[in-house]
Parts: structure tokens; sequence; C-alpha cells
């Protein structure tokens, strides 16, 4: 039985300092319902708490860290930038080179501005869409996130062309009146939107390949449909690949499945486990930023050095030929040991991966949008979650979120996890 003792010591303290402990909700272990266990350290593949117990770690920072913990090129870079200065709130040389990186395998950012998470490249890429579009609705999915802006905290409402309802309290409904909210995977739903109001509709924004509501895998032609739908009518189309970025393959979604979009929006893999993140497009439209044009955006830490340079070796490292490969190798390897596990003990598993990020259900059926989700398993997850847990593997502590693999776990932390698979789902059934 693994002890975490000064966890549950430190965990208590913070609680006196954080709403549930935590600075953001899904560490709070809540939908796995027990607490959290609290780190002291990350290597490679493996994260240690205060108890000294290890974990092999399939969170990554929630995608960040595509070569895994503390990479030595990445410490020796923020370590050697530290010594000349952290922030500048001036120009740089570092920030057009990272820029230049990210434009080689995302060539539709013609232009692009950094940011310090994936929520304020959301907010931004919003509002230059309506800048520019000088048009007012947005169309995004159910069970899509795409950062705590209130405009995207909307929920559908109760008849198809029920205009958005807020998702959580404290967001205005007037500020998601005009957030529209379709079906992932489901064309119809979105056409229906735009013949109602598609003169209107100023965007659409989607995850590609969705992985806030465990991970959901485009159906052939979707996003080639979305593509099509917006062009017809005008509206432009946003690609938030904040966690498929050079995740799902190195040139993200809109490479791997060739749909090019007007605006995209990038973060965690980009900062190599630092603050950043990313907006960008077509020149046309990000030239009516400021100081160019009249769309506002800014921020203090914006493009600070110490996060360009963790960038620009992460993607350094990462962009290295079969270095991705491999992972997407070692990616696919876990997936066919949750599929075999899973048959041994006779229990319905959907899982899959894309690239180096993965996601699986207890279900009987294939789940391809936010409503077939909701029919999973949640209890004979937790109880996995938990027992792989204490065998020393650490998935995301939610039905509900997706999985990531970093170059560190190839070979052990993989072996060691899928032999230690069929205790998680002796204890799921
Ligand atoms: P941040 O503001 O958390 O940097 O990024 C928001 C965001 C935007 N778009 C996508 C597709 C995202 O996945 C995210 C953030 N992802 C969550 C994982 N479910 C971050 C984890 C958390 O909220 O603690």
């Amino acid at each position: 039985m693994v002890t975490r003792t000064r966890s549950h010591e430190i965990f208590s303290k913070a609680k006196t300092f954080f709403p549930g402990g935590v600075n953001s909700p899904v560490r709070a272990f809540k939908s796995v319902g027990s607490d959290p266990f609290i780190v002291e350290s990350g290597q490679g593949a493996y994260l240690m708490d205060v108890d000294g117990n290890r974990y092999v770690d399939y969170i990554n920072s929630w995608g960040p860290l595509v070569l895994g913990h503390a990479h030595p090129a990445v410490v020796e870079a923020i370590a050697c930038q530290a010594a000349r200065g952290t922030s500048y709130g001036a120009c740089h040389d570092l920030e057009w080179r990272l820029a230049e990186l990210v434009q080689t395998l995302f060539p539709s950012m013609e232009m692009m501005r950094f940011v310090n998470s994936g929520t304020e490249a959301g907010m931004a890429v919003i509002r230059l869409a309506r800048g520019y579009t000088k048009r007012q609705k947005l169309v995004k999915f159910e069970g899509c996130y795409h950062g705590h802006a209130d405009v995207l905290l909307a929920k559908a409402g109760s008849g198809v062309l029920t205009l958005g309802l807020p998702d959580c309290a404290g967001v205005p409904a007037a500020v998601v009146g005009d957030t529209l909210v379709a079906e992932y995977n489901n064309l119809e739903s979105v056409e229906r939107l735009f013949d109602a109001c598609g003169s209107d509709i100023a965007a659409v924004i989607v995850e590609p390949v969705v992985g806030n509501c465990g991970l959901l895998v485009p159906q052939p032609e979707f996003l080639a449909g979305l593509r099509a739908i917006t062009a017809r009518h005008g509206a432009l189309l946003i690609l938030d690949e904040v966690m498929t970025g050079f995740r799902v393959a190195l040139r993200g979604a809109q490479g791997l499945y060739g749909v090019t979009p007007d605006l995209t929006m990038l973060g965690k893999v980009i900062g190599g486990g630092l603050p950043v993140g990313a907006f960008g497009g077509r020149r046309d439209i990000m030239e009516l930023l400021a100081p160019l044009g009249p769309v506002y955006q800014a921020g203090t830490l914006s493009g600070n050095p110490l996060a360009m340079v963790a960038g620009i070796t992460t993607l350094t490292e990462w962009s290295k030929p079969g270095i991705f490969e491999a992972t997407a190798a070692a990616t696919s390897r876990l997936v066919q040991g949750l599929h075999d596990a899973a048959a041994v003990e006779g229990l319905s598993l959907q899982a899959e991966c894309v690239g180096t990020m993965f996601g699986f259900f207890f279900s009987s059926v294939p789940v391809r949008s936010y409503r077939d989700t909701q029919q999973a398993d949640k209890h004979a997850f937790n109880r996995f979650f938990h027992a792989m847990l204490e065998a020393g593997v650490y998935f995301a502590p939610s039905a509900f979120e997706a999985g990531f693999v970093s170059y560190a776990h190839i070979g052990e932390a993989i072996d060691y996890t899928v032999e230690m698979l069929a205790k998680g789902f002796h204890a799921a059934r």
C-alpha cells in the first residue's frame, strides 16, 4: 500500500491558501474522488512525490513536455538565459527564432503573436475574428475547451438554434449570447447554424482532435467540411491546436489532416513547460492587430526570453529525425496494451491515439462526440485510475481528459505500464 502522509499534510496546508488546494481545478483529483499526491520533482517519464513514490507520468504537464521532465538541453538553455535576464519587456533575438521554427511547421501562420497561455490565445483570436469580419457570432463545439475566457464558456441552449448559455457562474448571458454550440463530428449541426445565421457568424473554433472530454478523433471529411462551410459563408476557421500542435503530428492536426485554417491557436509544447501561448494565421487578418491595426491585444511577459528559449530548445530536439515517430510508435504500443489487457478481463474499451496523444473510454460503442462520452463508465475508469496509481502509473485524474507520451517514455516506462495494466483492468471490473 502506497503511503502519502507528507502529501496529505502539504495538501491540507494548500487548501488554506487555494480554493480546493489547487491552482487549476483538474489537479484536485475531485473527479476520481481522492486527494492528489504532491510532486517533489520530475525526471524524464517520471514524477516523484514528497513521500518518495515514483509514477510513470502520462499527464506531462497536460501536454507541453514532449521530451519529458527536466530534459538536460531545456534545463541548460533556461539556466543560461536566466543569467542573461528573465524578462526584458522589449524586443529581443529569441522571439523571431521561435516564430521561425513554428512557421516552418505551421506555414498557415504567416504572422503570429506570442502570449502566455492558451486562454489568452483564445481571447485574442475571437476578438481578431470579430474585428476582421465585423460579425459577432461564433460557433464552438460541445465538449471542446479553448481556455476560460468568458466568451468561450458557453453551453448549448435547449433548442438547436438557441443562443449559447453561460457554462459556469459569473459569465454574463450577454457575453455568450452570440456563441452558438454545435456537435463535434456532426457537420449537419454546423450547417443548421449557418443556414439560420451564416452571414452573422465570424468564426468556427474547434479542437481538431478533441482532448478535453477524453480523446475524440475527427471523422473523415469533418474538418474539411468545416473548412468548406466557413469559406462558403465568409466566416473564419480557427483551429485550436494548443493541445494537438506538435503532438498529433509535428505539423499539428492541420498538417496531419490537410486542412488550412485562417487562424491557429498554439500553447503548451511551444513553451517546453514554461508559460507560452501563441496565435497566428493569415497576414491580412493579423495585420489588424495593434500597433498596425485597430484590434488591441498586449501582454507584459509575452515573448519573454526564458519561455522563448525553452520553446526553441524543445522544438529543435523534438523535430530531429525519428524522435516524433519513435514516440508515436511507443504511444501506439501503449494503446495496444490497453486493448489487450481490457480484453483479458472481458471489459469493453474504446482506446485510440493520434500521434503521441491518446485516450480511452470504458464503453462498448465508439465514442465520436461529447454526447457519446457521457455513456462511458466513469466509475470503472476511477477504479482503474486508482489501481494504476497504486502500481506507480499516473493517468489523467479524470475520465474526460487525454493522455500524453514523451520521448522519455520509450522503453522502460512504457514496458512497465503495459505490464501493470492487468492490475488496473482487474480492479475496473
Ligand atoms: P491554458 O490557458 O490552460 O494554457 O490553455 C487553455 C487550453 C486551450 N485550448 C486547449 C485545446 C486546451 O487543451 C487548453 C488547456 N488544456 C487543459 C487540459 N484539459 C489544461 C489543464 C488545466 O486546465 O489545468
